[in-house]
């Protein structure tokens, strides 16, 4: 027994998992950014149909994101999927058509809005910075009306692109404070 003690530190403690929900419109680049996140190839990726689920992994927890497909037809669907999440990741186009930029303000309008997300922990990724067209966060602040509209509720909004995963990987930390903040609040407990 002394020697196992010396040598078997034994299994670390199990890491916190948490449900997310994974929106934005179809091309944003939900699945390659979770896939990336996953450390799974990033070749075969095709648009999702109906919804994807993966176990992202990080040193303090564990995400279970839920990726709903962001294409018309599925859209209309998103709201059924909602249940049981703990917080949002909506992922933008930065450098999308206006046309497409106004619909992707008005999906993350009604997803801040809706009674299932209204009072969760919000991660906006304003994705595609690499592109010489996109916006910038401070543009997209703007345009997306965020402080009116989402004053008092906690929601992260950071700029990224595919080729910088450390800055995605950071964002998602700020995330998951926001996550474990939650979790510790009196009114949950
Ligand atoms: N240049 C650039 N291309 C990106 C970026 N993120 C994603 N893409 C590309 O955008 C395309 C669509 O990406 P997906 O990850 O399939 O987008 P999605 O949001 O999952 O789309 P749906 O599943 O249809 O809702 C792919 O060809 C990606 O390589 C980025 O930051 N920069
Ligand atoms: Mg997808």
């Amino acid at each position: 027994t002394c020697f196992k003690a010396l040598c078997c530190k034994g299994p670390p403690p199990p890491r916190p998992e948490y449900d997310l929900v994974c929106i934005g419109l179809t091309g944003s680049g939900k699945t390659s950014l979770l896939s990336q996140l996953c450390s799974e190839n990033p070749e075969n990726i095709v648009s999702t149909t109906g919804f994807s689920i993966k176990a992202v992994p990080f040193q303090n927890a564990v995400l279970n994101v839920k990726e709903l497909g962001g294409a018309d037809t599925i859209r209309k669907y998103w709201s059924r999927y909602y249940q049981g999440s703990q917080g949002v990741i909506f992922v933008l186009d930065s450098a999308s058509s206006e046309d497409d930029l106004e619909t992707a303000r008005n999906e993350l309008h009604s997803a801040l809005q809706h009674p299932q997300l209204c009072t969760l922990p919000f991660l906006i990724l304003a994705n595609h910075q690499d592109k010489p067209a996109a916006r910038s966060v401070q543009e997209i602040k703007k345009y997306f009306e965020l402080e009116p509209l989402a004053r008092g509720k906690r929601w992260i909004l950071k700029p990224c692109s595919l080729d910088d995963m450390e800055a995605v990987k950071d964002s998602f930390t700020l995330l998951i404070n926001l996550l474990e903040e939650r979790e510790l609040e009196p009114s949950r407990m």
